[in-house]
């Protein structure tokens, strides 16, 4: 696993904010707002790649910023030549505002995660494709997310995969069943991300899995047993630990708790395979 540690670097990305409005069920519009870091060098002479960031549980569109060296490790990504420049959007899964106070509510935060994917098919991608100069088609599409950003990752695939070609969950496993449902749930939600997937247009060359989390991480129990359940739907899930051959991946960092910063590790390890090198 390639280890990112601060260092600066000659050249640095932006964080701009995009600004957008979203409608709820009931036709009630929120006002919302996103990071999007612009690589160094932007150019709209060029296209980019986009990587949707997702926050986890209580967070928002900053936490990903705030909580860790995210930037620096995009920065030394690019500078570094082992990705080539894209842009990250960090989103906000949440419609309001709504600090967790107390402890954690399953439905509402599955509710949350779930309400998302309809805000980043209708609103998000077309107004970051409208902004920014992307490659506004799937191939040119990840998305990843920490905890119950890891949740929203696996909705994604279930319902954006027209969408989105990549993905990245970090320490978060597939609520389709209900919270912890990796864990709890093992062997059907297995089957369903198995079986939803099959019944669409999509086949194994057409999508790519990479999962992360770390041995100490209160995700792992539940997200392993989900990764070792989907491995045996072996001709839609090709599992390999060469992240160049197959199309689904699972690395499990030694002692890595359930911090942002152990997982921004996983981003800037995996990142090479999220975006095409174009
Ligand atoms: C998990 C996925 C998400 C998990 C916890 C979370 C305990 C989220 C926790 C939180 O937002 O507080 O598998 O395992």
């Amino acid at each position: 696993m390639k280890i990112h540690t601060h260092h600066d670097v000659a050249n640095t990305g932006t964080i701009e904010q995009v600004r957008y409005d979203t409608a709820g069920a009931d036709g009630t519009v929120f006002h919302k707002c996103a990071n999007v870091y612009v690589p160094y060098g932007y150019d709209t002479a060029n296209r980019y790649n986009v990587l949707y960031l997702i926050h986890g549980g209580g967070g928002d569109e900053n936490a990903w910023l705030k909580e860790c060296d995210i930037q620096n490790a995009l920065d030394c990504l690019i500078e570094e030549g082992l990705a080539a420049p894209f842009l990250v959007v960090f989103p906000c899964f949440y419609r309001e505002r709504t600090p967790r106070g107390g402890p954690m509510d399953e439905s509402a935060e599955r509710g949350a995660v779930l309400g998302f994917q309809r805000e980043l098919r209708q609103d998000l991608i077309p107004l970051i494709d409208g902004k920014y100069s992307t490659i506004s088609s799937r191939e040119g599409r990840a998305i990843g997310g920490f905890s119950m950003g890891g949740v929203t990752t696996w909705f994604a695939f279930l319902e954006n995969l027209d969408l989105i070609s990549t993905f990245m969950p970090l320490s978060g496993d597939c609520w389709y069943y209900g919270g912890l449902g990796g864990g709890k749930y093992t062997e059907e939600t297995a089957q369903y991300l198995y079986e939803t997937t099959k019944a669409g247009p999509f086949g194994k060359d057409d999508f790519r899995i990479f999962a992360g989390t770390g041995s100490k991480d209160i995700a792992y129990p539940n997200l392993t047993p989900q990764v070792e359940a989907m491995k045996k739907y072996t001709d839609l899930f090709e599992f390999s630990d060469d992240p160049e051959e197959g199309n689904f991946h699972y690395v499990v960092t030694d002692g890595a708790e359930h911090t942002y910063p152990a997982v921004c590790q996983h981003v800037y390890n995996f990142a090479p395979y999220l975006v095409k090198l174009t």
